[in-house]
């Protein structure tokens, strides 16, 4: 049911067979299914990912390393079995070899999903909210390996901009050192997951994915390596309320003040979970939801220029 892109990897053959003609195809990660929300949720939101996909006309890949395999493209049971282990490993960019020499089974970050995304000749992925700058960077150094990715691979990478939990005039500044443009899907501003405003801008408003396509098309074109981020807010009525969203996230941060490691966006995840009475989880599957299908949207309009 699978080609294979080298021992290392596994393309299914669906996939394989749109990538090779052309056709509109959207990359998805794993580790927000496994780490970022809580069970069951996590494998049904992955499910109705793949469906928006769908519904707006591109093949859905979902990314993960199972048994010391890259796949690109899991199926359901395989994406229960990775949630369903009792700590499944988190895989970015440091941990990606050692895990697959192992023959170990992770879920991938962003960063992992875009290199992978990258090597199979995906140009287009769906996240809910980039990793970034940590508030607390000047102690801790905790910058996410989401950043060192967008630098490096050339996949536009969908998202409700940049996790609130984070330092984002800081991550704003970063993508810029960086080089990796910001589009706005219909905002002039840069979104903080939850909510549709920051108060930093986007490098392009855009008006229309067409005007996306073009400016990611023309990114490519130039022969730019790196990625960019397609920041598309979340619908204002399913954002976060503001007093709710500020004295959760309030509360939140505060216990996180002497952790690090992988495991902080995770924990602060699950805190805004238990803090907002759950409302977070909603807006979180609303602003995925969205995000596939701008994501699907966009790879449609890439692969009609091309
Ligand atoms: N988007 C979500 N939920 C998540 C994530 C993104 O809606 O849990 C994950 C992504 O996999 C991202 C990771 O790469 O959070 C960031 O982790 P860190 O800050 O440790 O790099
Ligand atoms: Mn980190």
């Amino acid at each position: 049911m699978t080609a294979s892109l080298s021992g290392l990897f596994r393309v299914s053959t669906d996939i394989a067979a749109a990538i090779a003609v052309g056709k509109p195809v959207v990359a998805l990660e794993t580790t927000l299914v496994t780490h970022g929300l809580p069970q069951p949720d996590g494998v049904r939101v992955a499910a109705a990912l793949e469906d928006a996909v769908r519904a707006h006309g591109a093949v859905p890949a979902t990314i993960g390393i199972l048994d010391g395999t890259v796949r690109v493209g899991i199926t359901r049971a395989e994406l229960e079995r990775l949630a369903s282990a009792p700590k499944p490993v988190k895989v970015n960019l440091g941990n990606f070899a050692a895990e697959v020499a192992v023959g170990g089974c992770g879920s991938t970050t962003v960063a992992a999903t875009m290199f992978a995304a990258w090597k199979a000749g995906i140009r287009v992925f769906a996240t809910g909210g980039i990793g970034g700058v940590h508030r607390g960077v000047t102690e801790t150094g905790d910058v996410s390996a989401d950043l060192t990715a967008l630098a490096r691979y050339s996949v536009a990478v969908v998202c409700a901009g940049a996790k609130a939990i984070l330092d984002l005039p800081r991550t704003v500044e970063m993508l810029e050192t960086l080089g990796v443009p910001i589009l706005g899907v219909g905002t002039a501003e840069f979104p903080a997951f939850y909510r549709r405003e920051s108060g930093l801008r986007v490098d392009r408003h855009c008006e229309s994915i067409a005007d996306v396509a073009r400016a990611v098309r023309t990114h490519f074109d130039l022969g730019f390596t790196s990625g960019l981020v397609v920041a598309n807010p979340v619908p204002e009525a399913e954002a976060l309320a503001k007093d709710l969203h500020d004295s959760a996230l309030g509360t939140a941060l505060f216990e996180v003040a002497d952790m690090t490691g992988r495991g902080v966006t995770p924990y602060l995840l699950d805190r805004m979970r238990v803090l907002t009475g759950g409302a977070s989880v909603k807006t979180n599957e609303a602003l995925l939801v969205n995000n596939a299908r701008v994501a699907a949207d966009l790879a449609v309009a890439l692969a009609s220029q091309a």
